[in-house]
């Protein structure tokens, strides 16, 4: 097939101006946030409806053509990133972003795929509510990537993944069918509830054009703090009284290593209002009933008294919490000025995180002298972002595979938000169980038998997963 007729074909359905085949203009599409992961996009296409996205899935599937789904190319694992074949097409979703309408008594969103995360809660806020997703890419993260993926952030802990804010979901699935699912329901059991197949599939079932998100009402009070505590254990009893002492109303409990914020006074420039310390934890509450920051101060009266915490400071105003805050949101930044960094972005039962840590770092410093582990995340929720900062040379399959067993062993997951992408595709395929692995490859068979969705993400490519 002539590559002029398709690049016609495609324009015919986006217009001129929705096709990008330009070398430069393609370089964006080609590479991911991290410069990890390099691939060769044939074209990206810029559909403006859910309309033309299915006109595009059906074009390409009718000649056989790869389509890989792309939103504001934040995640971490290669997702949204290309194969070096220059066969591919980057689907974009970026002229897909109308907030298409907030219900503020059922407390709703109905919002397109390519709409930014800031953008989205920005409207939550301006109609008196708010929306619970929360991460350092909120400014350039868009609402598709981040269900494809599911998501966490800093207040998973209260409000759960991206997967629990949806209500109803649009996809356009592998043969360009729309499947509209754009419910604004809290309680829907009529059947299968197939968009949980869609969210977190990271495009390789089908494309998400739209979803209906379930807002929260804006919290009254906020109160952030930052403690220095010993270890890790004394952080844990530390998240323990914080449960006694304030309850729900924990947004969020953020576990930082004293290497993680050397790294962001190193690179960024930013000091912790506090002494040095080995670990450190960032605590955030909201409520809209009286006596919050009591509470947050009791809690730190018990802390401090048991020498869980040593040392802490609670924010007195909002710039004093966003400073709190950029500490916490600066570490993958200055990380990534360090060098080179091998993520292992896993999850364990939370009591089992201080030996997963123990055990971690000693096996690590055994293995491979010279490297620095730069651990911190979400600690209240159990997700730790366990990096190790190694030399050009060092062998990061292994570490992966080191890091991954001691994972496994601790009953936890190798990919707890980020997702599979095509960092870990090989790594999910050695850590989960045979039969877990063939229901996706049934899933993935039932849902994409051409293969055409995103190949060679989250799943081995199909002839080689049969
Ligand atoms: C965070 O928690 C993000 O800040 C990024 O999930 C984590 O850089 C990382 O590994
Ligand atoms: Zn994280």
């Amino acid at each position: 097939m002539s590559e002029a007729l398709l690049i016609d074909e495609l324009r015919a359905v986006v217009g001129e101006r929705g096709v990008v085949v330009d070398a430069n203009d393609l370089e964006n599409y080609n590479v991911d946030w991290r410069h990890m992961f390099k691939g060769r996009a044939r074209c990206a296409v810029l559909p403006r409806s859910t309309s033309e996205v299915a006109q595009v899935v059906r074009l390409c599937a009718g000649k056989g053509i790869s389509i890989v789904p792309y939103g504001g190319n934040t995640g971490l694992s290669g997702g949204a990133t290309p194969d070096g074949s220059g066969s591919q097409v980057v689907l974009s979703l970026a002229r897909m972003n109308a907030i298409r309408d907030i219900d503020a008594l059922g407390e709703t969103m109905e919002v397109e795929a390519g709409c930014i995360l800031q953008t989205a809660q920005e409207a939550a806020t301006q109609a008196g509510l708010m929306l619970p997703i929360s991460l350092a890419a909120e400014g350039s993260a868009r609402i598709g990537g981040l269900l494809s993926t599911n998501a966490g952030g800093t207040n998973v802990l209260r409000y759960g993944m991206s997967r629990t804010r949806v209500l109803g979901l649009e996809v356009v699935t592998a043969d360009g069918e729309i499947v509209s699912g754009l419910r604004r329901l809290r309680k829907d059991n009529a059947g299968y509830d197939w968009k949980q197949l869609f969210i977190g599939a990271e495009g390789t079932l089908g494309i998400i054009t739209a979803a209906v998100l379930q807002l929260a009402p804006q919290s009254c009070h906020r109160v952030t703090a930052l403690l220095a505590v010993p270890t890790p254990d004394a952080a844990l009893k530390v998240l323990r009284a914080a449960r006694q002492h304030i309850g729900e109303t924990l947004n969020a409990f953020e576990l930082m290593s004293g290497a993680a914020l050397e790294l962001v006074a190193r690179h960024q420039g930013l000091k912790t209002p506090l002494a040095a310390s080995e670990w450190f934890v960032l605590v955030e509450a909201s409520s809209c009933l009286a006596g919050l920051r009591d509470a947050v101060e009791g809690l730190f009266a018990t802390v401090l008294e048991e020498g869980d915490a040593t040392d802490g400071v609670i924010a007195e105003s909002e710039r004093q919490e966003g400073e709190l805050w950029l500490l916490r949101e600066s570490i993958t930044e200055a990380e990534s000025r360090e060098g080179r960094s091998l993520k292992h972005d896993v999850s364990v039962p939370i009591a089992g995180i201080p030996a997963f840590l123990r055990e971690a770092d000693a096996a690590v410093a055994q293995a491979f002298p010279g490297s620095r582990v730069n651990a911190f995340g979400h600690a209240g929720d159990g997700n730790i972002h366990y990096n190790v900062i190694v030399s050009p040379a060092a062998d990061g399959h292994a570490l992966n595979m080191l890091v991954h067993d001691l994972v496994v062993r601790h009953g936890g997951s190798i990919s707890a938000e980020h997702g599979i992408g095509q960092y870990r595709v090989s790594e999910l395929q050695r850590c989960r169980a045979p039969s877990e692995l063939r229901l996706a490859g049934r899933i993935k068979r039932a849902l994409d038998p051409a293969g055409t969705m995103n190949p060679g993400k989250v799943m081995p490519l199909i002839s080689q997963a049969d």
